[in-house]
């Protein structure tokens, strides 16, 4: 062999491990839906450590390729038991929100078509699954224990709008009037108004954005939370949350620390010592 080609030889080899680095380095943050809650339709989804949920119908996955951002987001379907082509949904590239979600976790927020994901007005069951190169996390119950409450999402049944503007102040200005009659009433027409102000409070708080912002769930109560410490700090899911607005899901993931993957502290280095080696006899030999 000759110099040259064993110089180029040595550069290709060189590149290995920077190139399986950047194939391995991305994580997935998925939303498991089982849309008919019946574990026995659908498909299974295994993680290497942390379980399996079973009866999937639908995954939605964020995946983080290069943080601080969601590179892709996709939907995929279960037929006959295997997912389908992976169907790419709106919104991406967006960013991952640092040290803005509870207890100063990192926030990765999706979103789907209700109508992609379940009929309006049915009740699905979810499982949040976080997967990284060499680590993973699942969240099937409320609460994470294995014989805690299924996480239940019901959707509306007709699409909640949302208020904006002028209808968002006349909505104000009828509940502050309502509050105002109803004053002297008594405790059952104040918790009537409460509960109106609760719903007014969830109506200001729509209007997401796949940001990793938070101040769209504003007055949306976690859906699950998980213990801290259960997985690596980028794949450690720590609370979940689900709305809808719209004709749309938005759900979230909150993870210890999404900033500790390696692809958002360690840009491919192409180290130099192979290359060295080879040219250090007579390249030209
Ligand atoms: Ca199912
Ligand atoms: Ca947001
Ligand atoms: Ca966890």
């Amino acid at each position: 062999m000759s110099g040259v080609a064993r110089f180029l030889v040595a550069f290709l080899l060189s590149l290995i491990p920077a190139l399986s680095w950047a194939q391995t380095a991305k994580s997935d943050y998925s939303v498991l839906i089982d849309a008919d809650h019946d574990p026995a339709t659908g498909c299974s989804v295994a993680l290497p450590t942390a379980g399996r949920a079973d009866g999937i119908e639908r995954r939605l996955t964020a995946t983080v390729a290069s943080a601080p951002q969601v590179a892709s987001l996709t939907l995929e379907s279960c037929v006959n038991g295997r997912f389908g082509a992976p169907a790419a949904q709106p919104g991406a590239p967006f960013p991952v929100g640092f040290n803005t979600g509870v207890a100063g976790a990192d926030v990765i927020e999706l979103a789907a078509p209700s109508g992609a994901v379940a009929a309006l007005g049915g009740t699905v069951r979810l499982y949040f699954a976080a997967r990284g190169p060499s680590s993973d996390d699942l969240l099937a119950t409320v609460d994470g224990s294995a014989n805690g409450a299924p996480i239940l999402f019901a959707s509306s049944p007709v699409p909640i709008p949302t208020l904006t503007g002028w209808s968002l102040l006349l909505l104000v200005f009828l509940l502050a009037a309502i509050a105002a009659s109803q004053h002297r009433r008594g405790a059952a027409h104040a918790l009537s108004v409460l509960s109106l102000l609760v719903v007014l409070g969830v109506a200001v708080a729509a209007g997401f954005v796949l940001d990793g912002q938070v101040n769209d769930w504003q007055g949306v109560p976690a859906a699950g939370s998980d213990a801290r410490g259960d997985s690596a700090p980028e794949t450690d899911i720590i609370a979940v949350f689900a709305a809808q607005e719209g004709d749309n899901l938005f759900f979230r993931i909150d993870i210890a620390n999404a900033e500790a993957s390696p692809s958002s502290n360690r840009p491919p280095v192409f180290t130099s010592t192979p290359i060295t080696t080879a040219s250090v006899g007579n390249p030209y030999s």
